[in-house]
């Protein structure tokens, strides 16, 4: 007698739709024709002119109605606003810090710290770069190292946690330079560089015994921690049961701080903040804040906005919204992988990044070739997608192209805002990109701005 094996069930998005934004429809003539004027960068194309926006889920979530009740509960206090208070008992409810200073967003985060800790000719090792992790960290006199495992470089390695700091290369750069030019480890979760890759708890946890032996901090880029923590439930032994929110503070614990873009995990269109356990660095960093984003109880921040993230910091930690938010990005990966595209793999918490290298063979690194199928998938479809590859990576100290391994498109899909059909859509479109590769040219870049160029450069076609 066959075992009776239980019908899969389907899920579906634990919210419904209260309110919705119209989306404007362009013709191909009209898309060709935005682009060139966007000289060929998705970040300068008027986002009235996008159908699908997946340039980035940063600031594009939708807010739940409860967080919309929350805005009307701003206290739009110069100082002590209430808001900031409710903020300060989620981090610490949430996330176990001691000390929390809001920011106007996540580089504001990393500006201050890095200023107060990193001096010059110091290292900080990291698990890949963030293009503006690197650039605080470089403004302040610091050298980035990346210390992820090699298997992150390689988009077709199927390692579970690519996320994972190489723990002999940590050793090494110790050996080398010696702990107290090392400050911190800045330690991201996801790694968006990567494809959205986690980090597992066991390679933390060796971390931090590394760590604390040297005198060496940890300070978590915790943009994306809960859907760090959804793939270590998935993933890691021993967490199978545990519950999303358990995992998160579980990872803070391991840390000595962190910097916050709540943009993107925590639900909320604006805002960030600096977490920290050492009282002397949070006292120093509540001064420097009064000079570079406002005063420590709001940060560049609206008693509005802080009170919509104390609220999106409870709800980015249930487990029914981390199914969904991860299972819709799996959805469409799943869909492209049938469709033969060549996807960074194992698909990643906030993405599908496309590997513009085997996707375009035929085009050399400096022809751009994720600059371009980003262009090429936006003429076909009105889809905004972003690079990831060169001209990310921008150039070091000496002013040399940096040339990442990975060469990707991002397609970032914002929290609660497209359904599972606007994924059968992209996929069409890429499948169609996909089948005319042969026809796509490279490009020459034309404008080149000095910081984080890939935001604001310009391209033409060769
Ligand atoms: N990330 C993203 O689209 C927005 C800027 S680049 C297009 O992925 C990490 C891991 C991030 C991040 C922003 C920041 C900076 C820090 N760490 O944008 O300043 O992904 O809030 O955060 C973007 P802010």
């Amino acid at each position: 007698m066959k075992a009776k094996v239980a019908k899969k069930r389907s899920w579906a998005e634990p919210y419904k739709i209260k309110m919705v934004e119209l989306l404007k429809m362009t013709t191909k003539e009209q898309r060709k024709k935005a682009i060139v004027e966007a000289g060929y960068n998705t970040f300068l194309l008027k986002s009235e002119d996008v159908y699908i926006d997946l340039l980035t889920d940063s600031g594009t979530n939708a807010m739940s109605d409860q967080q919309w009740a929350g805005l009307m509960l701003g206290d739009e206090a110069y100082a002590g606003s209430k808001n900031f208070y409710h903020l300060d008992d989620a981090v610490k409810k949430y996330y176990g810090y001691k000390y929390m200073i809001p920011t106007h967003q996540g580089r504001g985060a990393e500006n201050i710290l890095s200023k107060i800790l990193i001096k010059q000719g110091d290292v900080i090792p990291g698990n890949m770069y963030f293009t503006t992790t690197r650039l605080h960290q470089e403004l302040a006199g610091g050298n980035f190292v990346d210390v992820i495992i090699d298997e992150a470089h390689d988009s077709t390695n199927l390692h579970p946690f690519k996320g994972n700091i190489d723990l002999k290369k940590v050793e090494a750069l110790i050996k080398k330079h010696g702990s107290k030019k090392i400050p911190y480890i800045c330690v991201a979760t996801t790694v968006n560089m990567a494809g959205g890759q986690p980090i597992s708890m066991e390679n933390l946890k060796a971390l931090r015994k590394l760590t604390k032996a040297h005198g060496i901090k940890i300070i978590l880029d915790m943009t994306r921690v809960a859907e760090n923590a959804y793939f270590i439930k998935e993933r890691e032994k021993g967490y199978e049961n545990k519950s999303i929110a358990a995992i998160v503070k579980e990872t803070c614990s391991y840390t000595d701080g962190a910097t916050m873009s709540a943009k993107k995990d925590a639900l909320v269109n604006i805002g960030g903040f600096l977490a920290i356990n050492d009282k002397d660095v949070y006292e120093e960093a509540s001064n420097m804040v009064v000079v570079y984003e406002g005063l420590h109880t709001y940060g560049g921040l609206a008693g509005r906005d802080m009170e919509a993230m104390a609220i999106g910091i409870g709800e980015s930690v249930s487990d029914e919204h981390m199914n969904a938010r991860i299972g819709q990005v799996l959805y469409l990966g799943e869909k492209l992988k049938e469709a033969g595209i060549p996807i960074v793999e194992p698909i990643g918490g906030h993405g599908i990044f496309i590997d513009a290298k085997r996707f375009l063979p035929h085009l050399k690194q400096d022809q751009f070739p994720a600059q371009v199928l980003a262009a090429e998938i936006f003429i076909d479809s009105g889809v905004r997608t972003m690079e990831r590859g060169i001209v990310s990576a921008g150039r070091n100290s000496k002013g040399e192209n940096y040339y990442p391994e990975l060469e990707l498109v991002r397609l970032t899909i914002p929290r609660r805002v497209y359904t599972q059909a606007h994924m059968d859509v992209i996929a069409e479109s890429i499948e169609n990109v996909y089948e005319n590769r042969n026809k796509i040219k490279g490009l020459k870049m034309v404008y080149e701005p000095k910081y984080l160029r890939f935001f604001q450069a310009k391209f033409r076609k060769l």
